[in-house]
């Protein structure tokens, strides 16, 4: 699934390319909103390249031809703390069924998020990343949750039935992993 990152430079050569401009761009998503480190660029006169990417931006969902599925189940929560014992999520392996969620919660110890590794069925990896919304660090990775009680929910609706690994990209180092198995 090459899109996404074709998706994520292009947002950064828009936001790079038009960030001293104050024109609103067309797309209203997340992509516009959540990323504006880009703002000290100077704009170039590139026009026709932000032309394209802003169209490619505004669909992202859609790249890869999945729609994300809303959880039609139950929530279940999973608590990322780190302290003196430990990064870890708790619990870290968790048994759901197609169709639930998974509400993560920031306890302590933040920035964490949600990173699923090794997942390797096209099916299945296209439809979990669709499921995972907000401004994603890349394909199937979420964003960091900061605050305490901030909650990142991933829905499970539509994701074939296995196992899922995950990290937390800034704890990997420190073991902070889990799984969520769809039976
Ligand atoms: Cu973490």
């Amino acid at each position: 699934m090459r899109f996404h990152g074709i998706a994520l430079l292009t947002s950064a050569a828009i936001l790079g390319a038009c960030g001293g401009e104050k024109t609103p761009a067309a797309d209203t998503s997340a992509a516009a909103t959540a990323t504006t480190p880009a703002a000290t660029t100077t704009p170039t006169t590139d026009s026709a390249a932000m032309a394209a990417p802003a169209a490619g931006a505004a669909t992202t969902p859609a790249a890869g031809a999945v729609a994300a599925a809303p959880a039609t189940g139950k929530t279940h929560e999973v608590k990322m703390t780190g302290d003196a014992t430990g990064y870890k999520f708790e619990p870290a392996n968790i048994t759901v069924e197609e169709g639930d969620a998974v509400k993560f919660i920031m306890v302590s110890g933040g920035p964490h998020n949600v990173a699923f590794q090794n997942v390797t069925d096209a099916t299945a990896k296209a439809q979990l990343d669709a499921n995972m919304p907000g401004q994603k660090m890349g394909e199937l990775s979420g964003p960091f949750v900061m605050q305490p009680n901030e909650a990142y929910t991933i829905s499970f609706a539509k994701v074939p039935h296995g196992k899922y690994d995950f990290i937390c990209t800034p704890h990997a180092a420190m073991n902070m992993k889990g799984s969520v198995t769809v039976k």
